[in-house]
């Protein structure tokens, strides 16, 4: 990339930009010019025929040591046989502030163009500077600067002609650089024209206007004669004028005096108006202290009640604490009484059916007592028969030594005494004896039923022991 292109290196001000006009004849290498020192790539032509212009086609270049921006602006070719078309491509331009002529001095059209001259002129009296860049030739318009231009010959084929001719062909500048270091000396300063004049009437009307111009003059002239005489006038008009105003002054003075002593009686009513107006003050100043004193005490009561307030608000914030707290205390206590009620209701439940199984175990115990009654009093009245059956048996059997029978005696314990009894009286107590256990045993069992009843009847009532534990208890 062209270090001239680069912007990223570009320190000057980037609202600073200085807009130039590129003009010059067809095919004279305006947009060449341009593509070569703004790095653009805009069509160029063949040189024979007007290259169709793309609109705002225009480039930017900056130079280092320069703070400006250059924007060069290619416009269409002048075409040399159409005097004065180069008007349009400056009339009604605005925001300019230079213009570019690009001209090949050595090319014949340049005379042929009776234009030149007068775009001299014209660019003359503009106010925005001018340059001429020359491609090849120099003619007598100024400043100007030399472009070279390296170009290698080619030969084409020319369809209108049909045969091949020779053409220089362009090759690339030989001092670009300096090219645009003079475009930017020269244009380093230039202020903007807002809008160029049409230059065709601005170079015909150059000596019409210099004729007005000298017209305007002596119009001025006579003016300022007329103007002079009129001074003089004035001047005596003014001295009257002033003779007038010091007799109105005088008069003025007395009617001041006056008013001065009138003044001075005013001032006397002032005076004693003041010190009336003293007086009432001091009242007002006193009513004003008790005032601010009543205001005091007020004040320091209000605090006393605001403190009494704030107290009382403390107060009231700790009872809606307390209020608060003791809602869900209360709350909490409803929720037990709730349960304690129902628990109630249920034990009361229960402790009508207690009373119930209660009543029918008493009855359950009354018939069973009952019956082990009738049992004892059965076992009592059964071995008080056979025990008597026992003595009688004993006394029989039991005899004395030289009876017929030999009887062997076995031991037997009756009441803690160890007895001899004979053999069969033996068979007997056996069989006793067995009665007597299967008899143990009814009872037993009777004692385990009443037992069995009474703790069901103390659990059922108090709730103390379990079944289990009475079935382990030895009877
Ligand atoms: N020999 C030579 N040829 C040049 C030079 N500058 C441009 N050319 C050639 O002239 C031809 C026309 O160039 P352009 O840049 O299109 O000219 P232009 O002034 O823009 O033309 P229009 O836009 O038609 O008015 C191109 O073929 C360029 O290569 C130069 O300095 N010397
Ligand atoms: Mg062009």
């Amino acid at each position: 990339m062209d270090p001239n292109t680069d912007f990223t290196n570009f320190n000057g001000s980037a609202t600073d930009v200085c807009k130039l006009i590129l003009i010059g004849l067809e095919g004279v290498g305006k947009t060449t010019l341009l593509n070569k020192i703004c790095g653009e790539h805009f069509d160029t032509s063949d040189g024979r025929a007007g290259c169709l212009i793309k609109e705002d086609q225009k480039g930017v270049f900056f130079v280092d040591e320069f703070s400006r921006r250059y924007e060069l602006n290619d416009m269409l070719g002048i075409n040399y046989k159409n005097p004065g078309e180069w008007q349009k491509a400056l009339h009604g331009r605005s925001d300019v502030h230079g213009v570019i002529f690009l001209i090949s001095a050595s090319n014949p059209r340049d005379s042929a163009l009776g234009e030149l001259p007068r775009i001299y002129e014209y660019c003359s009296n503009l106010t925005i500077p001018v340059l001429f860049i020359y491609r090849d030739g120099v003619l007598r318009f100024t400043p100007f600067i030399r472009i070279y231009a390296e170009t290698r010959e080619t030969t084409i084929d020319d369809e209108k002609i049909g045969c091949k001719i020779s053409k220089n062909e362009f090759v690339r500048y030989q001092n670009l650089d300096e090219v645009k270091k003079f475009i930017a000396t020269t244009f380093e300063s230039a202020c903007k024209l807002h809008q160029l004049l049409d230059p065709i009437i601005i170079c015909g009307q150059v000596k019409v206007l210099r004729e007005k111009n000298e017209e305007l003059e002596m119009k001025i002239n006579e003016l300022n004669q007329k103007h002079e005489a009129e001074l003089i006038k004035n001047q005596e008009s003014t001295k009257q004028q002033s003779k007038l105003y010091d007799e109105q002054i005088e008069k003025l003075n007395r009617s001041l005096e006056k008013a001065a002593s009138n003044n001075k009686t005013m001032q006397e009513r002032l005076d004693h108006i003041v010190q009336k107006n003293q007086e009432s003050l001091f009242k007002i100043s006193n009513d004003i202290q008790s005032s601010i004193n009543e205001n005091q005490r007020l004040r320091i009561s209000l605090e006393e009640l605001m403190r009494d307030k704030q107290n009382l608000e403390d107060k009231h914030l700790k009872l809606m604490t307390d209020k608060k707290q003791l809602d869900f205390d209360f709350h909490d206590v409803t929720r037990d009484r709730e349960q304690i009620q129902e628990a109630k209701t249920k034990l009361e439940k229960d402790i009508a059916e207690l009373e119930q199984n209660k009543q029918t175990l008493l009855k359950e115990k009354g018939s069973l007592e009952a019956r082990k009654e009738h049992l004892e009093r059965h076992i009592d009245k059964t071995r008080l028969r056979l025990e008597e059956q026992l003595n009688l048996i004993v006394s029989v059997n039991h005899t004395a030594p030289g009876g017929s029978k030999r009887i062997y005696p076995k031991k037997y314990n009756i009441n803690g005494r160890w007895m001899w009894l004979p053999g069969r009286a033996y068979n007997v107590i056996e069989e006793f004896d067995k009665l007597g256990e299967s008899i143990k045993d009814v009872i037993c069992a009777l004692r385990k039923d009443l037992h069995k009843m009474n703790v069901r009847y103390d659990h059922a009532s108090a709730n103390v022991m379990e079944e289990e534990d009475f079935e382990a208890e030895p009877y």
